[in-house]
């Protein structure tokens, strides 16, 4: 069998020197048609006498190998299927893993999925110490589990408890901690890469080999190293996964059988059992909708969200203004993830202080999880500067101004900024209601203007909404979308409408928590049933984390833009009178004891003016909260709010936690079917009122039979 065009290989001194490069595919990938070439590439090298080891790189700037080709899996048709392309990859490793020739491997970029999966299969592993080298085994983020002997290699050598937390998370770990886990046998410079593989496979060539011990200590050996200990194990590991994916996921509790499965039973059970848990998730409704998540973001990784987008400025010094809980968290953001020049300004000296203190909690906390090192830390730091006027703005590319959600506060800071900032800066607001073209209005350079619309809290919410307004310079989108992607987000360019995307579709299931508390649904009931239904929070709980005083700011924004379908529940009034804006505040409607959150605070019900007597069933209290979001959504993709159901649907998964294993909320309502949702809502709105009248688009999708996703 003829090599084919992905592995190339020439000798060097006795090592077969192989270098994965897909041809024409910015990434490598484990195809069909690659496993045969790796079957036909390692026959030859097999059968070629001056090879006596071989070493193993990638051809790839940043990835060594990113998994398995994700695209075949969504031609799979039938679990027996799937079962077949895990097993076909099994094989394949294990031909590797029992080559009879040494094989180092030195790594460089992303070694993901079935990628690490080959590489545990080789002897010896070399990564290069470099940010873009990235180790782990994210199948559960795609709805499967690790399906070419990941389960079985990975427990094997670095215990169970190590491995588990890899896979059953999906995390992935930089190549200082896959060195300190023990999946790395070497950790080099970059530079140094190839010449220390190479030196390694010539060492395995004269009969040397590694030898690696357990690590963890005493506590491994009870825990990992006994069938005892790792009993206790699997059986917290499980507990943990269950309430960690409210039962809405079943590729970690399935990740999690194959390897006790293949720990119990021995490798070649365990390869079989993960081969038939393989097939059996690959075909599932979850596993499909995350891998067309997973297409869905890399689509948006390379879109500026219009057309022939100018090329973006490059921002070296970015400018905040108001030191805030949100200004903190873009500045901290910005230095930590894109490594920036960041200066901060607020009214006073104290209030900047408190700013930069809290931005520079964003790098400590990188620095406590060893994300960065020390010196990095420091040289980070650096770039963090404030004060009380516009002193150091004259060199920023971009400001971004996170003041008070008030009009004519932020055309005041507008103002300021502008003769601050060269001509050619850009001025970002991270309101999140207030239509950009309002404030605007009040620009010397309204094409300079744009929204940049983040979440809370920044560091953590992958979310960004990117709004032009009809005046925005192209340039300035490209500008801010490409900055937010810097920031490790997912932006999405949205309509300037009030609201823009995420507050238009989750404001309307606000005010409906609100009417059902009034109705009577007990608080942790209410936030019970949504966490079930597959958010993070129930309705309640994120009230308390954005805050009552800016959920109030924002209903008000809504009902004045959108009338009586956006009528704020009059249950929420009396918390903000009363002090109680949530955590913020040590009580909302929730206790708080310092961070930790306690029960619900049953005086808030004499304060709303409710009994927590019930109200309707459980079927309904959902069906209300998803139904009047869905309404709002079909809606606002009918007003092009979004570009399209894809945006919106990322946009809510990222932006609020709407259930990624039901697709976000157009997803979810073509799997409902819009006659279906129609029918219900008509039934909601004679018992409820108005504000659950279904929309035209969807009335449209449901007389025409279509849906959102063709
Ligand atoms: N399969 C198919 N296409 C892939 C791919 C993959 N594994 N990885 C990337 N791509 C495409 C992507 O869609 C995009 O396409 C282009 O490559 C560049 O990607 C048996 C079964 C590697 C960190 O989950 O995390 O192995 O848009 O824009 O930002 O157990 O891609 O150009 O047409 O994202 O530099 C497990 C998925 C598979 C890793 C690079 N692997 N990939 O990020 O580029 S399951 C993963 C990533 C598995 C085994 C199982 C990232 C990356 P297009 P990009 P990037």
């Amino acid at each position: 069998m003829a090599p084919g065009p992905a592995l190339t290989w020439a000798l060097a001194d006795g090592i077969a020197v192989v270098t994965f490069d897909l041809p024409g595919e910015p990434v490598n990938k484990i195809s069909r048609a690659v496993k045969q070439d790796v079957l036909a590439t390692f026959e030859a090298l097999e059968r070629d006498a001056q090879v006596q080891a071989v070493a193993f790189f990638s051809g790839k700037p940043d990835t060594f190998i990113a998994g398995a080709d994700i695209e075949e899996f969504v031609t799979l048709t039938s679990a027996a299927e799937a079962e077949r392309l895990s097993a076909d990859g099994q094989d394949l490793l294990e031909r590797v893993a029992r080559f009879p020739k040494p094989i180092a491997v030195g790594i460089h970029g992303a070694c993901l999925g079935g990628g690490l999966e080959f590489a545990l299969a080789c002897g010896y592993r070399v990564a290069s110490d470099h940010p873009k080298t990235q180790l782990g085994l994210p199948e559960v983020q795609l709805g499967i589990l690790p399906g070419a002997g990941g389960c079985q290699r990975l427990p094997r050598l670095i215990g169970a408890r190590a491995a588990l937390d890899m896979i059953l998370t999906g995390k992935v770990e930089p190549a200082p901690r896959a060195f300190r886990l023990g999946i790395v046998d070497e950790l080099v410079h970059p530079a140094t890469l190839k010449d220390i593989t190479l030196a390694a496979a010539k060492r395995m060539a004269g009969g040397w080999r590694t030898k690696r011990r357990r690590r963890g200590g005493l506590v491994a050996w009870l825990l990992d190293g006994n069938p005892l200990g790792r009993q206790l194990v699997f059986r917290t590991a499980r507990k943990q996964v269950r309430v960690k994916t409210g039962g809405n996921y079943p590729a970690p509790l399935a990740a999690l059988e194959a390897v006790e499965h293949g720990l119990k039973h021995g490798i070649r059970e365990g390869l079989k059992r993960e081969a038939q848990l393989f097939g059996q998730l690959a075909v599932t409704d979850v596993s499909r909708k995350l891998v067309q998540i997973f297409f869905a973001t890399t689509a948006l990784k390379k879109d500026f969200g219009i057309p022939n987008p100018p090329p973006p400025v490059a921002v070296r010094r970015l400018g905040v203004v108001g030191a805030g809980f949100m200004g903190s968290g873009i500045a901290g953001t910005a230095v930590v993830q894109a490594g920036v020049d960041v200066r901060m300004k607020d009214a006073d000296l104290p209030r900047v202080a408190k700013g930069l203190a809290a931005a520079r909690e964003i790098l400590d906390d990188r620095l406590k999880r060893r994300r960065i090192t020390r010196y990095e830390h420091a040289r980070l730091a650096a770039l963090l500067s404030g004060g009380d006027t516009y002193a150091g703005f004259g060199r920023a590319e971009l400001v971004i101004e996170a003041v008070f959600e008030d009009l004519q506060v932020k055309q005041q800071v507008l103002g300021e900024v502008e003769a601050a900032i060269p001509e050619s800066a850009a001025f970002a607001s991270n309101t999140s209601t207030i239509p950009i073209h309002r404030i605007a209005a009040a620009a010397r350079r309204p094409e300079q203007v744009i929204g940049m619309h983040f979440f809370s809290p920044v560091a953590r919410m992958p979310l960004l909404e990117v709004i032009p307004s009809q005046r925005t310079a192209p340039g300035v989108i490209s500008t801010a979308v490409a900055f937010g992607r810097r920031l490790g987000k997912t932006p999405i360019v949205v309509q300037d409408s009030p609201g823009f995307w995420i507050n238009r579709i989750l404001t309307p299931y606000m005010n409906e928590a609100g009417q059902l508390l009034a109705a009577g649904v007990a608080i942790e009931e209410m936030d019970r049933l949504m966490v079930q239904f597959g958010f993070p929070v129930g309705p309640i709980t994120l009230l308390d984390e954005v805050g009552m005083d800016v959920a109030e700011k924002v209903a008000g924004v809504m009902y004045d833009a959108f009338g009586e379908r956006f009528t704020p529940s009059p249950a929420f009034a009396g918390m903000v009178k009363s002090g109680r804006l949530g955590r913020k505040t040590g009580k909302g409607f929730y206790t708080y004891d310092g961070a930790k959150k306690g029960g619900v605070d049953a005086a808030v019900y004499e304060l709303i003016g409710t009994q927590p007597n019930g109200g309707p069933r459980p079927a309904e209290i959902i069906q209300r909260l998803v139904l009047v979001m869905l309404n709002e959504a079909a809606r606002a993709v009918g007003e092009g709010i979004v570009r399209s159901p894809r945006d919106g649907d990322i946009g809510a998964i990222f932006g609020f936690g709407f259930p990624p294993f039901r697709g976000g909320p157009l997803r979810h309502a073509d799997d409902l079917g819009p006659a279906r949702i129609v029918g219900e809502l008509e039934r909601l709105a004679e018992r409820y009122g108005a504000r659950f009248a279904p929309c035209d688009v969807l009335q449209e999708h449901a007389r025409a039979n279509t849906k959102f996703y063709p």
